[in-house]
């Protein structure tokens, strides 16, 4: 199949699988259920739990409702830190994903109160892969640390607070790199790396995944300061000119257009080298790192 239509595909089976575990718009709280599946279901690429997804398959996994379970956890913890990077505490944005932000609809303690509540349903339903039939509770166990470290106080959101505590200031390649791999990177090696700790795979070969998946993220992050540049409102989703606005020192400010070019491929190609080195296939999981190189969204 065409790298194209496969991941659409790709794309649509793993928005199934995130939404089957969305809650029910019913109870007395039931607009904290509405503005999580808003901001869930808004038009994401899923990218987290597509490579997941894949990681797993190279690796020959079979629990997949065990899969399952984290790929919808991961996808929440994602779609929380955009809620709450929209607030108008943090890049106060009133667009993402081409509507309206959460706090703009739902109003902002809403707002913050739905990044709460989806980072709590995310630990939730990981944790309900432990109940399941068949479960592998090692590898569970092993994914529920990587899903807690890599989006904690040393991941994304260790990240963020450097990220936060920076703006306006002047910053060194190796501290804009600190900020880029736990702001950034540090969810999609979670992705990668729970992917191949589910399908049995030893801690050499989740080291490895994880160095692969840091170079995408990097990667990602930087090709997102570009898009941020040189892209539109409509063909992003989200407000351009965020960084500007915001005072923030990105890969771009530091090097220019060309040279930020320049680092995403390099840091890709990297990854598919690295990913080359294993003998398991992976075809579609090269053509993903590849298409990420030139992606307009
Ligand atoms: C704890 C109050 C509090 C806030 C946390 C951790 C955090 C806020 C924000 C995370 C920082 C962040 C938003 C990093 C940017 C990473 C990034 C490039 C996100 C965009 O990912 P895409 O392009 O988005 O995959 P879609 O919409 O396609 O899913």
């Amino acid at each position: 199949m065409e790298f194209k239509a496969e991941l659409l595909e790709r794309t649509e089976a793993a928005e199934q699988v995130v939404f089957s575990f969305l809650p029910e718009e019913e109870g007395l709280q039931k607009t904290i259920f509405s503005a999580m599946n808003y901001s869930v279901q808004a038009p994401g690429k899923r990218l987290r739990p597509i490579l997941m997804e894949e990681t797993f398959r190279m690796f020959g996994g079979r629990n997949e409702a065990v899969l399952h379970h984290f790929m919808a956890a991961l996808e929440f913890i994602h779609t929380y830190s955009l809620v709450h990077d929209d607030l108008p505490a943090m890049d106060n944005d009133e667009y993402r994903r081409g509507r309206k932000t959460t706090h703009k609809v739902y109003g902002e303690a809403m707002g913050i109160l739905a990044g709460d509540a989806l980072l709590h349903h995310a630990f939730d339903t990981a944790a309900g892969s432990f109940l399941l039939a068949d479960v592998d509770l090692g590898a569970a166990g092993k994914a529920l640390k990587i899903l807690t470290e890599k989006s904690g106080i040393n991941g994304m959101v260790g990240g963020q607070v450097v990220d936060v505590e920076m703006e306006g200031k002047t910053l060194n390649d190796e501290q804009l790199d600190f900020i880029y791999r736990l702001k950034t990177a540090a969810l999609l090696e979670c992705a990668m790396m729970i992917g191949a700790t589910l399908a049995g795979a030893d801690e050499n070969t989740v080291s490895r995944i994880e160095m692969i998946a840091n170079r995408v993220g990097i990667a990602f992050q930087i090709q997102d300061d570009i898009l941020d540049r040189i892209s539109s409102t409509e063909e992003l989703g989200k407000p351009v000119g965020s960084d500007e606005k915001n005072h923030k020192m990105t890969y771009v400010v530091l090097h220019g257009l060309e040279d930020s070019e320049k680092e995403v491929e390099r840091l890709s190609r990297e990854a598919v080298e690295l990913l080359d080195s294993f003998e398991q296939e992976h075809t579609f999981l090269k053509e993903l790192i590849v298409s990420l190189i030139h992606r307009r969204k």
